[in-house]
């Protein structure tokens, strides 16, 4: 195997808006990160993903640009821009950049130019189609925010334009030639500016059937189909056009990029992220997939340690067979793992241990996200009025619609919501966890005086310690590059809520257990103890590990 740069490093995700505000205005900004610098260093990471700060409305908190080559007021300036790329570089770390390109916002020139002269060149960078005689839009797709793909065009009769995310978010056109130039050019930009690579937002979603035929309707009873299910449908077709994006602007460069791409199949994995691959890695995204096969939060699988377990262990096969995968458990889409996944006596510090011991020796780059180093668990939104992401509001109304009381409801909304892990990162013990000096632009986690990074700095025993403790092992001289480039094998599990696996290269072998369950297991293993938490005995060439504890043990291979 041909070892990268990034094997073996530590990444991890901020998003802005809720990192740390330096001026007040209850939003997190670009001074706010590069005043927190020293503390991703010191955590041991290596690899900064920045969600997005340029120019938005903010109607999907940034995911919708008007301005590419621009930072959001909110978030500060492009000069607090170069002195945040240039300290990253600095303290030798790296910092890729949100691409989102299979929309911008409604509000980029691009698309009011469009709006005004859908048949000319602007019209042409997006998808402006003429309806159904009797006025239904050209297909039956549903966006991923809830109602139709299409919004009709005001002032032109039938004409409808598409959007797979929020109205305010067009859809560009891929297979417009001029439109790709644009975006070449702008990531070029980018990557003249320093930056070290992107984090591809929705990607696959560029794929499209230029006939809009539409598919049958599935569960949801509104003679829709989820637009998700035609981009897996048409997943063979993306990566000539990324191809083409990577020779045109990262490929020579040697940037380092990570496709959030949904909807592969085995297929085209290695076009995707093998050896002559579009990204140098994709998210593994097994387990978030198995949700959102369903149309609503309301018909959702039941989240468990099994569900985790499984997706994971898939995905690490799936990963061995293709290139290298990047792991996470936690974004900024996702609900705090720790009350997701795990029993209600295990979503405390001690679950988080090991959820974190189980997670962060996975073959892959993992990547963490803000608040998943201190363990934070469910924030306790109290009404339906302290949700903040549009797609909460879409979700409260299709619980409702399928029955649930506004208290079941707000429950769904509350264990699933993307808002769980956008409340703001808990720094200490000052006013509002030292986020902002001024109201917070979405609610505060109830427990933020025992979570936050400076009490938990203090205790050797803290999650925020054991992350680092662990982090420590995975880069270890002697352990670094059988965790780098190591292979993957699930080990047996004696119980739903227990997952092992085995790391191993020719010269070693490191076993991972992490007991979830109530119950306690004893396990053939001699080899030599090389961390743990909670309650592990030895015997016998034997390893007792107890409930909601955590071992790891290596042994040469001669
Ligand atoms: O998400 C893409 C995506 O398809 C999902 O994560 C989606 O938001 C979710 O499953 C809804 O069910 C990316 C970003 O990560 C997300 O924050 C943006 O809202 C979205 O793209 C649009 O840019
Ligand atoms: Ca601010």
């Amino acid at each position: 195997m041909q070892k990268k740069w990034w094997y073996g490093k530590i990444a991890y995700q901020i998003y802005p808006r809720s990192f740390k505000d330096s001026n007040g205005d209850g939003i997190g900004d670009l001074k706010g990160i590069i005043s927190k610098l020293d503390y991703l260093k010191d955590l041991g990471v290596d690899i900064i993903w920045l969600s997005p700060v340029y120019v938005s409305p903010q109607i999907d908190n940034g995911y919708d640009i008007a301005d590419y080559r621009s930072i959001g007021k909110e978030f500060g300036s492009m000069d607090d821009f170069k002195e945040l790329l240039s300290e990253v570089h600095a303290k030798d770390m790296k910092l890729i950049m949100d691409l989102v390109v299979n929309h911008c916002s409604s509000e980029h020139e691009l698309f009011r130019k469009a709006l005004a002269d859908p048949y000319g060149p602007e019209g042409q960078c997006f998808y402006f189609v003429k309806g159904h005689e009797d006025g239904t839009p050209p297909d039956n797709l549903r966006s991923y925010f809830g109602g139709s793909v299409w919004e009709k065009v005001t002032g032109f009769e039938d004409l409808w334009y598409l959007h797979y995310f929020a109205k305010e978010q067009p859809d560009l056109n891929w297979y417009n030639p001029a439109l790709r130039q644009r975006v070449y050019d702008m990531m070029n930009w980018w990557l003249d500016l320093g930056i070290d690579g992107f984090r591809v937002d929705a990607i696959m979603n560029i794929a499209k059937d230029l006939t809009f035929p539409g598919l049958a309707p599935d569960d949801e009873g509104d003679g829709m189909c989820a637009c998700g299910r035609m981009t897996a449908k048409l997943a063979d077709k993306a990566p000539a056009l990324l191809k083409d994006m990577r020779d045109h602007t990262y490929g020579p460069r040697g940037a380092f990029t990570v496709g959030e791409a949904f909807g592969l199949n085995p297929e085209i994995l290695n076009d995707i992220y093998g050896k002559d691959g579009a990204f140098s890695s994709v998210f593994d995204f097994t387990v978030r997939e198995l949700f959102e096969k369903k149309p609503g939060y309301y018909a959702y699988e039941k989240p468990s340690v099994k569900l985790y377990r499984d997706g994971n262990f898939k995905g690490q096969e799936l990963a061995m067979k293709t290139g290298m995968v990047s792991v996470i458990t936690e974004n900024h889409d996702e609900p705090r793992a720790v009350s997701f996944y795990l029993r209600k006596d295990l979503q405390n510090a001690q679950g988080a241990k090991v959820l974190a011991t189980a997670f962060l020796f996975l073959r892959g780059l993992p990547f963490i996200y803000q608040g998943q180093e201190l363990g934070m668990t469910k924030t306790d939104f109290n009404e339906p009025g302290e949700f903040r992401d549009l797609l909460s509001f879409t979700e409260y109304q299709k619980c409702l619609k399928h029955g649930f009381s506004k208290k079941q409801a707000l429950e769904c909304v509350s264990l699933h919501t993307r808002d769980q892990s956008r409340t703001p990162m808990l720094w200490d013990k000052s006013k509002n966890a030292g986020f902002s000096d001024g109201t917070p632009w979405i609610r505060l986690h109830q427990d933020w005086k025992k979570l936050n990074v400076s009490v938990q700095g203090e205790d050797p025993d803290s999650v925020l310690n054991w992350y680092k403790t662990l982090i420590r092992i995975r880069k270890s001289p002697d352990l670094e590059e059988c965790f780098a480039c190591g292979a993957f094998a699930p080990l047996p599990c004696p119980d739903d809520s227990f997952m092992a696996y085995r790391r191993y290269d020719e010269k070693k072998e490191i076993r991972v257990y992490a007991n979830f369950s109530e119950k306690s297991f004893t396990i053939k293993d001699d080899a030599a103890l090389i961390v743990s938490t909670g309650d592990i005995t030895r015997k016998d060439g034997s390893l007792m590990i107890g409930p909601g504890s955590a071992a790891v043990t290596g042994r040469d291979l001669k």
